[in-house]
């Protein structure tokens, strides 16, 4: 396919909400900055968002909001679903930028999260059933990590957990393997910045990884350096389906970047910030929900006979 069409598929494929943001402090049951990064999930028929919630102090925790379109009629908690341990050393800033996955083979619910450690950020795992108790696991690789997922399955016996560490001042995803979800290791680069392009500077795992017949398709954001700051974007890829250490497939082009004024305006100026994907089995649309300007959430929707149509039109990798 040619460039030019394929990037009319890019700019296509996800449609704004109309009643954007869907989140805001003025939405809030008790006072704070700003709510933002949400990890979002299909629970009992309904879309469950953990919301990043940054209080008054500039520290965050995490709130659960739930509505049954995932668009409308938000029920917000009135209270705090997980607070930051402050006097521990591994949460002492706050708890930030979730991800949710079903871990089928537990039957359980795994959130990894960013723990603003003394050392650094580091990504912490807990695990809950209900959504009601949680049990915090603790951090699960040294500082400085962020964008964490695990995948929702097994691989020849090991999990796999995408994360993104600075090393060397570099800023790439990696991919972790572990038999226990405690001890990782074979450490491996999956997906690097790419020098020039709108994902130069730094790029992060998105939402969780999303199941296609195709493979598993990764959303992922990208941040370019500007004179005036940096913009953060979104953009895809596809790992195969049984080694998803193997990319198969990435995209060129973003597919969500800031444009609207919620996207442009905010705390963080010019910041889509994707880290919830829900399909909704009624309309097999994909619904991704993300931090505006770091201040807000919002959702946008594609189709997803779209999405996949372009995640196939994109270059084949083959290192
Ligand atoms: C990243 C994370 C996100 C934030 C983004 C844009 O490094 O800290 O929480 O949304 O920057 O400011």
């Amino acid at each position: 396919m040619k460039t030019i069409e394929r990037q009319k598929l890019a700019a296509a494929l996800f449609r704004r909400y109309e009643g954007n943001p869907i989140l805001t402090n003025r939405h809030w049951p008790y006072p704070i900055n700003s709510v933002f990064n949400p990890a979002a999930i299909r629970v009992d028929g309904e879309v469950l968002l953990l919301n990043r919630v940054e209080d008054l102090r500039g520290f965050s925790h995490l709130t659960i909001a739930r509505s049954k379109d995932g668009l409308t009629d938000w029920r917000i908690d009135p209270e705090p679903t997980m607070m930051p341990d402050h006097t521990t050393k591994e949460e002492k800033w706050g708890l930030e930028d979730p991800r949710i996955v079903w871990l089928e083979e537990q039957k359980q619910f795994a959130i990894t999260y960013v723990s603003f450690s003394e050392g650094g950020p580091i990504v912490s795992l807990a695990i809950t059933r209900n959504f009601k108790t949680f049990a915090r696991l603790g951090g699960m690789l040294p500082p400085e990590d962020k964008d964490a997922c695990l995948l929702p399955r097994r691989f020849n016996g090991r999990f796999a957990l995408i994360h993104r560490p600075i090393v060397r001042g570099e800023a790439h995803i990696w991919l972790s393997l572990s038999p226990d979800l405690k001890h990782w290791g074979d450490h491996r680069v999956l997906l690097r910045t790419r020098h020039a392009y709108w994902d130069g500077v730094r790029v992060g795992l998105a939402c969780q990884p999303i199941d296609i017949p195709e493979g598993w398709l990764i959303l992922y954001h990208g941040v370019r350096g500007t004179a005036a700051g940096q913009i953060y974007r979104i953009g895809m890829a596809l790992l195969d389906k049984n080694d998803p250490w193997r990319v198969t497939r990435r995209g060129e082009e973003w597919v969500l970047g800031p444009r609207e004024i919620y996207e442009r305006i905010g705390d963080v100026s010019d910041v889509t910030f994707v880290t919830g994907g829900v399909v909704m089995p009624e309309t097999n649309s994909l619904y991704v929900y993300y931090g505006a300007a770091d201040d807000k959430v919002a959702v946008a929707i594609a189709e997803m006979d779209k999405v996949r149509e372009y995640i196939m039109a994109c270059p084949e990798v083959f290192d």
